[in-house]
């Protein structure tokens, strides 16, 4: 929808109950393409103020009829605009039946019901469901669903939908029917439908109270054999929630359907969970480590979800991290649990950095708790998930385990059925431990990323270490000032001799404070933040010396994996700030306590081979952005080459053999271990393949020849891509002859092409928009090609003749013609302009106004307008 007046946001404050209580919904479709008929029956009682018309909402979709207890409406009965049914007069039960169509393969934006691959699918939240058929399309109306589908039987043999199957039989004229229900209360936005033909894998899972669920995924004909790790994933999330949480799964299945077309990761639906297919299939040929890896915590976090946010939901959109939040931190655990804690953590402080600080950083910045919007499809943001996932980390931090666990419990008790605030989750926290959260409160209510800045003074004859603790978070958009919060600061001192000691966490509630270590043995360091207990930029300027001191001898993985970040992140910001002002940076020691402290990870037998690859790993472009001023992003990334190629001279030696002991001849198994291994010897290959040598290439064009698997396949060919042109253009084309048939690889191949460097590969890059296989509707491969582009190709994105620019904006527009709410998050990337140099905002902010002028649609003028700071 066009907007030509400025839209009004929807704001928190103004949060309303609903007038009408919908007891039972009934469905009734009539598939068909290109008209598809959508009968609902509503069993309505007023719960709101008397006389108060019913206001239901619908969006793309023509209304036939309107009845109340079986009387059809005149149409002077009702109101209809493009967005809303208002009905004046209703009494106070009665029962309404609505009668409409929607066209589901003209729906382009895949909200509502849609059309992929010819077969019928669906996708509600947030405002989904009034593209389907007119109803309050809001999270805090629960009713129970019973759902009657009809279609061609031929062309779509298997329908489904929430719940149970109650019936299902043939009818006339080629086409059948079936019957769903869900015993379950749930809010319009869990309501799925699927429609089409498919291969299913079954199997079951027995409940801890003994109940035997069957288990189902149902796959485009022929991917069955790649559904098995989603189910394995499946099961053990299944027993996971039961032990860890206490969760036992209600219905009685559980669905999950794999779809090509689709606008995110996955989607919660009650009892019929739906994924993009690239969050579902994988095998040892096709998938990488990273992708089986990713399905595990996606199969489990929606599965999380039947219960932190589908048993319990949200009262309104702005209480969404309330369901998320939760939900990101429950799938964290479990992966956790799966592939071990401290890599995990590493893994997802990195994303948070990554994506969330910067966010938090920016014009874009909001609370985990928004208080408006314009498009709550531009909230499903880092901030929403997993900077909601760091405040529940935190809440067990400062609770502890067992009072965590009891305050969920109560969660779970209590508010059950219901749609919830963030108020009442907390309280719950309170009830069951007995503390005052109030101040906690806080951390959902101010946006930013805290800067906790630590200073130290040693005595040495009282053995005494002060430590100062000082808590500031920056202005954002609309919150100038902002006050203290609760937050655990974790710290432990390391002996020269390398003993750990003195662990503990300090719950920081003032702007300020002190506090003070005794018995401290001489010469030890402090090590703060440990596990990265409180998500914060920590500020605190240790030697160099130190750092690697730490990285040496830390207990806590992620603090030892921190020290080494620390120490290239200085690096590469001096080597930036050299390469920026045109001078030749002087050597700095730190490089070589940073290469020396790398080479003794890469030599300790007693590190394991994921901890190593993680600690190759420099610190990313995005990171490095929020610690300077006006940066050439170009600089940034010449200066991350030459760390690389810094860490490949001075540990050559260790890198080739660390690739030579992590090959493997058994067969392919995409455990963590194996995974690590992998990782390890293929980030070797990487920083070795920098020195541009002759034999390290052919040993990648070796690899590349003769994998048996896709990560070690597509490693080496991004090897050759990155470091020899004539190689990586002839693996690139024998790439894509072997996968063309697959999308999922050929999604792979995209993102590989658009992110190589070089003027040239410019002129590329745009060329495979023509290309046969490029789908311009298709959010997976747009993401790939153009999503790939801004995010791994910082030397032609950020091109200074503004070319990189121009291309992306490009198609940010032509996607807001068909799917505003992909197109609006891929207009997002902007959002770090006003870190870069003078030169990139003038262009970025050209960019951003040349969209609105377009007047473009809702969801992109939301994020164009906020990141210009309008
Ligand atoms: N709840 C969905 C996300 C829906 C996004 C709508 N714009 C998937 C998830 O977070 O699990
Ligand atoms: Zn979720």
């Amino acid at each position: 929808m066009r907007t030509d007046t400025a839209p009004t946001p929807t704001r928190l404050s103004d949060y309303a109950p609903f007038d009408f209580n919908i007891e039972t919904v009934a469905l009734d479709f009539n598939l068909d393409p290109a008209k598809t008929r959508v009968t609902s029956q509503m069993k309505m009682t007023r719960t709101g103020a008397a006389g108060a018309p019913l206001v239901l909402d619908g969006e793309d979709i023509d209304l036939i009829s309107v009845a109340i207890d079986g009387t059809a409406l005149n149409r002077s009965d009702y109101r209809l605009n493009q967005t809303q049914l208002i009905i004046k007069n209703v009494p106070d039960t009665f029962t309404l039946m609505i009668e409409n169509t929607c066209a589901p393969k003209d729906n382009t934006q895949l909200m509502g019901l849609y059309v992929s691959g010819g077969r019928f699918f669906t996708q509600c939240e947030a405002e989904g469901f009034r593209r389907i058929t007119y109803f309050p399309d809001r999270p805090d109306v629960l009713s129970t669903y019973r759902v009657t589908v009809t279609a061609d039987k031929a062309a779509y043999p298997t329908l489904l939908s929430n719940g149970n199957l109650m019936e299902e039989g043939d009818l006339d004229g080629g086409r059948h029917f079936a019957v769903w229900e869900d015993p379950f209360r749930k809010p319009c936005y869990l309501f799925a439908l699927v429609a089409g033909e498919f291969d299913t894998i079954s199997d079951s899972f027995t409940t801890m109270s003994g109940r035997d669920i069957p288990l189902d995924i149902y796959v485009d004909p022929g991917d069955a054999s790649r559904a098995d790790y989603a189910m394995d994933s499946l099961k053990r999330s299944m027993a996971w929630d039961e032990k860890a949480f206490g969760r036992e799964y209600d219905l009685d299945r559980f669905m999950i359907v794999a779809v090509r077309d689709f606008n995110f990761g996955a989607m919660e639906n009650k009892g019929l969970n739906i994924f993009n297919s690239a969050l579902l299939l994988a095998d040892a040929k096709r998938a990488t480590d990273m992708n089986f890896q990713r399905i595990e915590s996606v199969v489990a976090h929606e599965y999380f979800h039947n219960w932190t946010g589908n048993r319990i939901t949200c009262r309104d959109w702005f209480q969404l991290c309330l369901k998320e939040g939760f939900t990101v931190f429950r799938d964290q655990e479990f992966s956790a649990h799966e592939r071990g804690a401290a890599l995990q953590r590493i893994k997802d402080v990195k994303a948070l950095r990554a994506r969330q600080f910067p966010e938090d950083a920016g014009p874009l910045a909001h609370p985990v708790r928004p208080t408006q919007y314009l498009k709550i499809d531009n909230f499903y943001t880092a901030t929403i998930y997993e900077k909601g996932a760091e405040l529940i980390r935190m809440l067990k931090a400062l609770l502890g385990e067992k009072l965590f666990r009891k305050g969920s419990d109560h969660y779970f008790e209590t508010l059950d059925g219901t749609a919830a605030t963030i108020e009442q989750f907390i309280e719950c926290f309170e009830a069951a431990s007995g503390r005052d959260l109030s101040q906690f409160m806080l951390w959902y209510e101010q946006a930013g990323t805290p800067v906790l800045s630590i200073r130290t003074k040693r005595d040495d004859s009282a053995q005494t270490l002060t430590v100062s603790l000082e808590q500031k978070t920056y202005p954002t958009p609309g919150q100038s000032r902002k006050v203290p919060m609760m937050m655990p600061v974790t710290m432990a001192l390391i002996a020269p001799d390398g003993e750990v000691y003195a662990e503990q966490m300090i719950p920081l509630s003032t702007a300020k404070d002190t506090v003070t270590l005794r018995d401290i043995k001489p010469g030890s360091i402090l090590s703060v933040n440990r596990g990265f207990a409180a998500p914060v930029t920590v500020n605190f300027d240790q030697t160099a010396s130190r750092r690697a001191h730490i990285m040496a001898y830390e207990t806590d993985l992620f603090s030892r994996w921190e020290a080494g970040q620390a120490l290239a992140r200085d690096l590469l910001i001096a080597q930036t700030t050299a390469i920026q002002s045109g001078k030749m940076p002087a050597v700095d020691p730190a490089l070589r306590y940073y290469t020396d402290a790398i080479r003794k990870t890469l030599q300790d037998k007693t590190i394991d081979p994921g901890f190593k690859a993680l600690a190759l790993g420099i610190p990313m472009g995005s990171e490095l952005l929020l610690a300077m001023d006006n940066v050439d992003p170009i600089a940034i990334a010449e200066a991350g080459d030459w760390l690389r190629r810094a860490i490949a001279d001075n540990c050559q030696i260790e890198l080739s053999r660390l690739y030579t002991e992590n090959q493997s001849d058994s067969e392919y198994d995409p455990c963590a271990q194996h995974a690590a291994r992998r990782a390890l010897k293929n980030a070797c290959l990487s920083l070795l393949a920098t020195q541009g040598r002759h034999d390290t290439k052919a040993t990648a064009k070796g690899q590349f020849d003769t994998a048996d698997n896709m990560t070690d396949e597509i490693s080496a060919l991004m090897t050759l891509m990155r470091n020899d042109d004539a190689m990586g253009d002839a693996a690139s084309d024998v790439f894509y002859e072997r996968w063309k048939d697959d999308d999922l690889v050929v999604d792979k191949w995209f993102a590989l092409q658009s992110s190589r460097a070089g003027k040239q590969s410019f002129a590329q890059i745009a060329s495979l928009l023509d290309h046969a296989a490029y789908q311009s509707h298709n959010p997976n491969r747009v993401r790939a090609l153009v999503g790939g582009f801004a995010m791994s190709n910082p030397k032609n994105f950020h091109a200074y003749d503004g070319s990189g620019y121009a291309f992306y904006t490009d198609r940010v527009i032509e996607m807001d013609g068909k799917n505003p709410g992909v197109a609006a998050r891929l207009l997002g990337v902007f959002e770090i302009w006003k870190r870069l140099d003078s030169h990139r905002q003038t262009l970025i902010k050209h960019q951003l106004n040349r969209v609105i002028a377009g007047k473009p649609s809702k969801n992109v003028l939301e994020i164009a307008q906020k990141a210009l700071g309008a």
